[in-house]
C-alpha cells in the first residue's frame, strides 16, 4: 500500500535531517577523510550546526522570501552550504574542500564563497547588528526613491545564545529603537551552551525583557508540540522541567532516556509513575528533545505569525548537537564525531556507505516528490547578486580658498560645496557620525542636506527662531544619519551603506566621521566592513597630539599603524587642502569602482599656511603616497621625510638646513600605507619576472646610497621609519611614543620631539661620521 503523500511539515522535517546530515558529513569529510597536507586539525562545529538545522530548514524552505537577507551564525556556515547544495547552487567539490584552499569557507563569506552570502559572519555579534543597519539603509533607499517597494525584504539574524553577550548587539538595539527600525527577525538558537560551558542561568528571561523594553516583540519557542502536550497534561512534570538549570538539562540531554527516567523518578516519586510507565527510555529522550527550536510545526507557525514589520526576537530552545552522540555535552562546541561514531550515526540516518554526498539519500520514494517540491519552491536568491558599480558621476572637487586652513575645516567646506552644487555625487553621499557631526565639521553639509528620518521631525529651535548655526530639519529626504556615541554602530552603519550597491543595486557614497583615537573603539566593526568589501570614506579628525589642549585622552597615536595593517582601507594623511580635495575625489571614485576600496583620511584641526603650487605635478605622487616637496639633489646625503600636520616644522627645518646640507630633500608622505603596499607588490612582481620599481623606490633612488632619512609624523614613528629599509638607508625616526597631554603646540612639539630642533638634531646625528 502506498503511504500518503507527505505534508510540507513532514518534508521540512526530512530537509532538517538532510541538513544535519550534510553539514556534519562536510565537517567529518574535511577532518577525517580528506588527506591532510600539514597535519593541522581542520575543525568545524557539528554540534552548533545540528542545533539549528530545524530553524534553517523552516526559514529557507518555508519562510524566507526572495528579498530577505540573512546573517547566519558563523559556526553554522556548513548548514548554509548544505542548503545551497540541495538547491543545486553549491558544488560537491566545494563541500569536499570545506575549509580547504578555495573551498567552502569555515564561516559564511560574501566575498569568498561561491554561494550568495548576504552578510559575512565570523566575529560574533557583528553579523547580528549589521542587519539592523541594513534595514535602515533599505528604508533610506526606498525613501530616496532608489529602491522599489517591491524589492524590500526582511533582515534575519541567526544568533548563538552566547553571542548575546556581545555588547555591540545592545548598542545596535538602542540605535535601532531610536530610528524605529523594522523588518527584523533575530532568531536565537537558544541551546544554552557557549564554547566553554553551559550558559548562566541568571540571564534566563532577562534577554526577553531587554528586547521588549526596546519595542521588540519577543516570541519564545520553548516547547515543541509533543512536549508541550505532555507537560500540559502533567503540571508536576512541567514544574520539574522548568526548575532544571541549564547545566542539568544539558547533562540530561546528553545522558539520555535512562538518566531522565531515574531523575524524574527520584525527584517526583510516585506521582510520575504513570507517566514513566507509558514512556520507554527512547521515548523519554525523544519527548524531552522536543524543544521549540526543533519542532517544525512550532517554527513554521511562529514564522507565519510574524509577517508584519515589527522587529521580532525569537528565543528558540534547542539542544546543542541535537541528534548527535554528544548532544548536550558541555564540551561539544568543537567536538567532532570520530569515525566509529560517524559510521553508527550514518546507519541511524539511513545513509548508505558510499552515498554520503547524495543530496536526497535516505529520502524514501513516497517522500521524495514533496521534498523536491519544497526545494524547488524555496524563494531565496540562488545566485550572487551583481555588484553595482559605475553609478556615480564624480566631478573635480573644488579646493577651498584661504591662505591658512586646517584639513578638517577644508573637509567641511569641500562637502558644503558639493552639497550646494548638487548633482549625482551630492545625491549619493550619505553621511553619518556618532554624535560628533558638529565637531568633525559636517554641520554645514547637514544644514544643506538635512537629517534622515522616516517621519519628518521639526527643528524646534529653528521654529522658535532661536539662533543656531545648525539648522537641521529631519525627514525622509535627509542625507545625514545621526548616531549615538557608539563607534561600533558607526562602522556597522558604514558597512551597511557601503554594501548598498551590492545588496540593492544602488551605490551610495557613505562618509563617516569620528575622532581619530576612537577608531580603536569600533575597530573590529571597521575590519568587518572591509572584510565584506563595503565601500566607504572614513574621515577621522582631530588626530595626534596636534590636537593640543584637548589632551592625552583624545590624542591618537597608532591609527596610521592600524591602517598600514588593514586590508581594504587606504590611508591618506594630507597636509594641505588641495591634497585633501584630490584625495576625496579619488576616494569617491574608489567607492564606485569594482577594483576600488575604502579610504581613511586622517585630518587635523591645525591651521597651516597653504602652499603656492607652480603646477599640478605634485598630484600624481600625492595620490600614490608621497612626493618631493623639496626635491633632493642627485646623490644627496640626507632627506627629511614628513607626514601631515607637522609639515610646517619640516619645511622650517629644511629652510634652516638647506645651506649647510646642499641638496637636502623634503619628502612629503601622504600615505605610508600606499607606499608600503607598492613596495611589497613590486617585490612580489619581481619574483614573477616583472621589474618595475615601486613608487617609494623611485622617490628614494636619487638619494645617495648611504643617505640619512629623518622621518617625522604626529603618530607612532614606526609609521614612517620602515622607509629606511626600502633602499637600506639609515633612519632617525621622530614621532609620538608616549601618551600625549594638554599643552600648546610649541610646548607639546618640543616635549615630544616633533619640532624643528628635533629635526635638526636628528639630521646632524645622521650625518656625523660613524
Ligand atoms: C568576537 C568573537 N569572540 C570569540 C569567538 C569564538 N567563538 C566562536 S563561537 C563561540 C561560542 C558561541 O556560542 P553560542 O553563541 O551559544 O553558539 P552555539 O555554537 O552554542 O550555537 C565563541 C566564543 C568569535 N567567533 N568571535
Ligand atoms: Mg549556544
Amino acid at each position: 500500500m502506498l503511504k500518503p503523500v507527505t505534508t510540507d511539515i513532514e518534508s521540512l522535517k526530512i530537509l532538517d535531517d538532510r541538513l544535519r546530515w550534510l553539514s556534519a558529513w562536510t565537517i567529518h569529510h574535511a577532518n577525517h577523510i580528506r588527506t591532510s597536507a600539514d597535519g593541522l586539525k581542520v575543525g568545524g562545529h557539528q554540534a552548533s550546526c545540528a542545533s539549528m538545522t530545524s530553524i534553517m530548514a523552516a526559514l529557507y524552505f518555508h519562510a524566507l522570501g526572495p528579498n530577505d537577507r540573512v546573517a547566519v551564525k558563523p559556526h553554522a556556515g556548513p548548514v548554509l552550504h548544505a542548503i545551497h547544495y540541495l538547491l543545486g547552487t553549491q558544488s560537491r567539490e566545494a563541500l569536499e574542500n570545506f575549509r580547504g584552499f578555495g573551498g567552502a569557507q569555515s564561516y559564511p563569506s560574501r566575498t569568498k564563497d561561491r554561494i550568495p552570502v548576504d552578510f559575512s559572519t565570523g566575529s560574533v555579534g557583528l553579523g547580528v547588528a549589521i542587519t539592523a543597519f541594513s534595514s535602515l539603509i533599505q528604508d533610506y533607499l526606498t525613501a530616496h526613491g532608489r529602491m522599489d517597494e517591491a524589492d524590500r525584504g526582511r533582515f534575519v539574524a541567526l544568533i548563538g545564545d552566547a553571542e548575546l553577550d556581545e555588547g555591540n548587539i545592545y548598542e545596535a538595539l538602542i540605535e535601532g529603537a531610536k530610528h524605529d527600525v523594522r523588518n527584523l527577525w533575530w532568531i536565537v538558537d537558544y541551546n544554552r551552551q557557549s564554547l566553554d560551558a553551559t550558559s548562566a542561568d541568571r540571564m534566563f528571561e532577562r534577554f526577553d525583557e531587554i528586547f521588549r523594553s526596546c519595542g521588540w516583540r519577543v516570541v519564545e519557542l520553548r516547547y515543541g508540540k509533543r512536549l508541550k502536550a505532555a507537560l500540559d497534561a502533567n503540571p508536576n512534570l512541567r514544574g520539574w522541567f522548568e526548575q532544571l538549570s541549564n547545566a542539568e538539562l544539558s547533562a540530561l540531554h546528553y545522558q539520555g532516556g535512562e538518566a531522565l527516567r531515574k531523575r524524574i523518578g527520584a525527584d517526583l516519586g510516585k506521582s510520575s509513575a504513570a507517566f514513566l510507565k507509558t514512556h520507554d527510555d527512547p521515548a523519554l529522550a525523544g519527548l524531552f528533545s522536543d524543544l521549540g527550536g526543533h519542532c517544525m510545526e512550532s517554527l513554521v507557525e511562529a514564522f507565519d505569525a510574524a509577517r508584519d514589520d515589527v522587529p521580532t526576537l525569537f528565543m528558540a530552545w534547542t539542544i546543542k548537537g541535537y541528534g548527535l552522540p554528544f548532544a548536550g555535552h558541555k564540551d561539544n562546541h568543537a567536538g567532532l564525531m570520530n569515525p566509529t561514531q560517524m559510521s553508527a550515526w550514518r546507519e541511524a540516518m539511513g545513509v548508505a556507505e558510499g552515498n554520503e554526498w547524495e543530496p536526497l539519500e535516505s529520502v524514501g520514494d513516497n517522500a521524495r516528490p514533496g521534498v523536491e517540491a519544497l526545494i524547488d519552491k524555496s524563494r531565496i536568491a540562488r545566485e550572487k547578486r551583481s555588484r553595482a558599480f559605475g553609478q556615480i558621476e564624480i566631478p573635480a572637487l573644488p579646493v577651498p580658498s584661504g591662505e591658512e586652513q586646517s584639513t578638517q575645516a577644508a573637509f567641511g567646506r569641500i562637502l558644503l560645496e558639493i552639497a550646494k552644487a548638487g548633482g549625482s555625487l551630492a545625491d549619493r553621499i550619505v553621511t553619518t557620525s556618532p554624535d560628533v557631526t558638529v565637531s568633525t565639521n559636517l554641520g554645514a553639509w547637514v544644514n544643506q542636506r538635512g537629517l534622515f528620518r522616516r517621519e519628518a521631525v521639526d527643528d524646534i529651535f529653528a521654529k522658535q527662531k532661536i539662533a543656531s548655526a545648525q539648522k537641521w530639519s529631519a525627514g525622509n529626504t535627509g542625507q545625514h544619519i545621526e548616531l549615538g556615541i557608539a563607534e561600533n554602530n558607526l562602522f556597522l552603519m558604514l558597512a551597511a551603506a557601503g554594501l548598498a550597491g551590492d545588496m540593492y543595486g544602488a551605490r551610495l557614497a557613505p562618509i563617516g566621521t569620528l575622532y581619530d583615537p576612537f577608531i580603536a573603539r569600533g575597530l573590529d566593526a571597521l575590519n568587518y566592513a572591509c572584510y565584506q568589501d563595503a565601500r566607504l570614506l572614513l574621515v577621522s579628525t582631530p588626530s595626534g597630539i596636534t590636537l593640543g589642549p584637548e589632551g592625552g585622552a583624545h590624542q591618537s597615536i597608532n591609527p596610521p599603524l592600524i591602517a598600514l595593517g588593514q586590508p581594504g582601507l587606504r590611508h591618506y594623511e594630507p597636509a594641505y587642502a588641495d591634497e585633501l580635495a584630490a584625495m576625496m575625489e579619488l576616494a569617491f571614485r574608489l567607492i564606485d569602482d569594482p577594483h576600488g576600496e575604502s579610504s581613511y583620511l586622517r585630518l587635523s584641526t591645525r591651521s597651516v599656511r597653504q602652499l603656492e603650487r607652480e603646477d599640478d605635478s605634485w598630484q600624481e605622487g600625492a595620490l600614490k603616497g608621497g612626493y618631493w616637496l623639496r626635491a633632493p639633489a642627485p646623490g644627496s646625503e640626507a632627506a627629511i621625510v614628513a607626514m601631515g600636520a607637522v609639515m610646517p616644522e619640516a619645511l622650517a627645518a629644511w629652510e634652516e638646513l638647506r645651506d649647510d646640507i646642499p641638496g637636502l630633500g623634503l619628502l612629503s608622505v601622504t600615505s605610508p600605507d600606499l607606499l608600503h603596499r607598492g613596495w611589497t607588490a613590486a617585490q612580489a612582481a619581481r619574483w614573477a619576472g616583472r621589474r618595475e620599481p615601486s613608487h617609494i623606490e623611485q622617490l628614494l633612488s636619487p638619494l645617495g646610497r648611504n643617505a640619512g632619512l629623518v622621518t617625522i609624523a604626529d603618530a607612532a614613528p614606526a609609521s614612517l621609519s620602515w622607509i629606511g629599509g626600502v633602499l637600506g638607508q639609515r633612519v632617525a625616526p621622530l614621532g609620538v611614543e608616549r601618551f600625549g597631554q594638554t599643552g600648546s603646540l610649541p610646548d607639546l612639539y618640543a616635549a615630544y620631539r616633533l619640532d624643528g630642533n628635533a629635526i635638526t638634531e636628528a639630521v646632524a646625528e645622521l650625518l656625523l661620521p660613524a
